[in-house]
């Protein structure tokens, strides 16, 4: 494997709307982050992977974007950005942008220009269809909701839409699609940027035919017609040459329904694409016949399989994304910890030390270093998501679930548990903004909040400072050989590193009960590098304590 700063990294992602708000109306923006860079410093992190901070009317929290070379006026003005990036630099801390690019929002001046007659010149910008025997051109349903499909008066015609109906889909198989976009991209490139998260760049490409898809729920299944289509890495592969490759910058790519097969063809290191994925097999895992809308538990098992399955298959060939929580998912340590005030700090460093010791870049989702918990909103009217608005009114309506057990869903996977504000402190609104908060704060900061953990040595947010410390200080957590140990446990996460002469064990207790195992021979006598409890007896037989976790150097 080739070393790459990108791989040596640590990356924070930030979703501006909800990090801190400087002047007082209730929206995050980007001169609170810059206020806000010398504790990312301490914190460690390398990069920055910002959430879309450009011109949007929001329907989506600026993922639906009308203009790709402005700044959102909530969040400040070019200059605010440039600044950022300045002061970020100067702290040795690089910026990558959100790129989403599969879709623009419906007030983005090539859609207003596509929807006005089918002669238009930006009419094959995006992708429109006639309709079929006076209905939708296919069964495909939204990721958001309701059809894929939006009728439009003006040219009797449908347009596509795999997200809400203000986010049409691009046409990549227009060619000047693709070259406004990497016209749009060598600028913030030229200006600075160090690369790019690609929002659901594995939909970029449909296929021609645009078959009806399998009914799961409502609606057809559009994933096999629009995920790794026919042309996305010839895409890739182009946009890497004429952009990419000119830079030194970083690439991820957000791949929605990714397997192995197809990560490896993204993010193989020879392909010429982009450096990594994000896959979903273990956050999605355990998702029923509506999707994430389950009250159903992650099952530790397969979450262990599913991550060790990506560790072993892409060693050697291409790089890991590591992550457990991002703006789309619940809280990490709600999911896959324990948020219950008994167990949420250790739980909250055990699933730290999982991530931050496998192969892979780690990436931390604001907050998670505080082990901030989901939100748990019980009232309709507190959720502000689109797609969690959409799906409560879709499944209650059409009688498919009832609203009491859709709220309850809600409670466990909305995204809004993941985007109420930044806990800075325990002043009123969480120190997040003077003002109020577009979103509700979670009542519980004033426990958990980032000026408490900054006083206490032992907090979540100083056990991740050490994590990311180590990483600094021994290649072989980023470079080294992953091994499973212990496949079959039912509690355990255990894991070797190996690199020369060095190695590396890392074991987690994921369960709420003690756990027994056994020492390997090999790590006698080894130091112990990090642990979320106090045990200094690392040889032979031991008796784990409830997420337990620690690592071991030889
Ligand atoms: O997410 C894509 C995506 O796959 C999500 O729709 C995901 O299925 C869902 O959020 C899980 O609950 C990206 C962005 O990360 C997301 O915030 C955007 O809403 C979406 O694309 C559209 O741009
Ligand atoms: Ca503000």
């Amino acid at each position: 494997m080739k070393n790459a700063w990108w791989k040596e990294a640590v990356i924070y992602q930030i979703y501006p709307r909800s990090f801190c708000d400087s002047n007082g109306d209730g929206i995050g923006d980007i001169e609170g982050i810059i206020s806000k860079l010398d504790y990312l410093k301490r914190l460690g992190i390398d990069i920055i992977w910002l959430s879309p901070i450009y011109e949007s009317p929001n329907d989506d929290n600026g993922y639906d974007i009308s203009d790709y070379q402005n700044i959102m006026r909530e969040f400040g003005n070019m200059k605010d950005f440039d600044q950022l990036l300045e002061q970020a630099h100067i702290r040795n801390i690089r910026i990558i942008m959100d790129l989403v690019v599969n879709h623009t929002s419906d007030e983005h001046p090539w859609f207003i220009e596509s929807r006005k007659s089918k002669e238009n010149p930006y009419r094959d910008f995006y992708i429109w269809k006639e309709g079929k025997d006076g209905r939708e051109p296919n069964n495909w349903g939204s990721w958001f909701g309701g059809s894929a499909w939006e009728y439009d008066d003006a040219t009797d015609m449908y347009y596509l839409h795999i997200f809400s109906k203000k986010q049409p889909d691009l046409n990549w198989d227009n060619d000047k699609v693709r070259q406004k976009i990497y016209e749009m991209m060598r600028w913030w490139l030229e200006k600075g940027v160090d690369g790019f998260r690609m929002d659901v760049i594995s939909l970029i490409s449909k296929n021609p035919a645009f078959p009806d898809g399998e009914i799961h729920g409502l609606y057809g299944d559009l994933a096999p017609y629009c995920a790794h289509g026919p042309h996305v890495h010839e895409y890739l592969k182009e946009m890497n040459r004429e952009v990419l490759s000119q830079y030194d910058i970083m690439t991820v790519g957000e791949t929605s329904c990714v397997t192995l097969e197809e990560a490896k063809k993204y993010a193989g290191e020879d392909r010429q694409e982009l450096n990594m994925v994000f896959q979903f097999e273990h956050v999605d895992n355990g998702s029923g016949d509506y999707g994430k809308w389950t009250t159903e538990k992650y099952d530790f098992k397969e979450f262990k399989r599913i991550m060790i399955k990506w560790q072993e298959e892409l060693q050697g060939k291409a790089w890991n994304s590591l992550f457990l929580g991002n703006h789309d998912q619940p809280r990490s340590v709600s999911r896959f910890g324990n948020d219950n005030p008994a167990y949420r700090e250790t739980s909250a460093k055990m699933l730290a030390t999982c991530l931050h010791m496998m192969q892979g870049t780690p990436y931390v989702y604001q907050g998670e270093e505080l082990g901030m918990t989901n939100v748990y909103f019980d009232k309709l009217e507190d959720y502000r998501d689109i797609e969690s608005i959409n799906f409560f009114t879709e499944l209650t309506e059409s009688g498919l679930m009832t609203p009491e057990y859709m709220m309850k869903c809600l409670m466990l996977r909305s995204r809004d548990n993941a985007r109420t504000p930044m806990q800075w402190d325990d002043s009123e609104q969480a120190g997040f903004t003077d003002g109020e908060s577009w979103i509700k704060v979670n009542p519980n900061y004033k426990e958990i909040n980032a000026a408490q953990q900054l006083k206490d040595p032992n907090s979540i947010f100083h056990y991740y400072q050490k994590l990311i410390s180590l990483r600094k200080e021994k290649d072989i957590i980023v470079y080294g050989e992953f091994e499973p140990l212990y496949r079959d446990d039912e509690q355990i996460f255990a894991y070797t590193r190996k690199l020369d002469q060095e190695k590396l064990l890392t074991v987690c207790n994921f369960s709420e009960r003690n756990a027994e195992m056994e020492i390997p021979e090999e790590f006698k006598g080894a130091e112990c590098l990090i642990t979320n409890l106090d045990r200094t007896v690392f040889e032979g037989k031991i008796v784990l304590k409830p997420y337990e976790a620690f690592v071991l150097y030889k």
